[in-house]
């Protein structure tokens, strides 16, 4: 198993000024920070990222969300990463998230929805691979 998720902090909550929260939220639930960059998703870069969802309804709308404004990237550390940082972002869709998850607190509905978290180990080397190269690795 590797100990290694990724997440962005998406535009909504950069633009809200939960950013330092959520990245306060992180820090104490026990991850560490390998890497971290603020940055603005091109459109191409988008829809790279989310090529997986390119046939889904939402794809036009998730881009567009995606690429309005900065993000924060970032490589994250921790036993059983993956997994718990699921735990932590709550459900995709903050009205089922539960009390206390980043979602809940943060995102405004399931479109905009706070933060990304990878959904498996695998994921989370290809999406950590997309924004950062091995020398921005700490
Ligand atoms: P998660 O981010 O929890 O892994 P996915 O992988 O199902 O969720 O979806 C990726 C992203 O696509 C979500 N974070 C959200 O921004 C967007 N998304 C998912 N479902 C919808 C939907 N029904 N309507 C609009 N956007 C959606």
């Amino acid at each position: 198993m590797s100990n290694r998720t990724f997440t962005m902090i998406k535009p909504d909550a950069t633009a809200n000024g939960h950013a330092g929260a959520i990245l306060d939220q992180i820090l104490q639930s026990g991850f560490k920070v390998i890497a971290l960059k603020y940055t603005q998703l091109t459109v191409e870069q988008a829809q790279a990222f989310y090529a997986v969802h390119a046939e889904r309804p939402f794809f036009g709308e998730l881009v567009d969300f995606m690429t309005e404004g900065p993000i924060y990237a970032a490589i994250l550390e921790k036993e059983n990463a993956v997994a718990d940082f699921r735990k932590i972002i709550g459900a995709t869709n903050p009205a089922e998230a539960e009390e206390g998850t980043i979602r809940k607190r943060f995102a405004e509905n399931i479109g905009r929805n706070a933060v990304h978290g990878s959904d498996s180990d695998e994921n989370a080397a290809i999406e950590g691979n997309f924004f950062f190269s091995h020398f921005e690795r700490f």
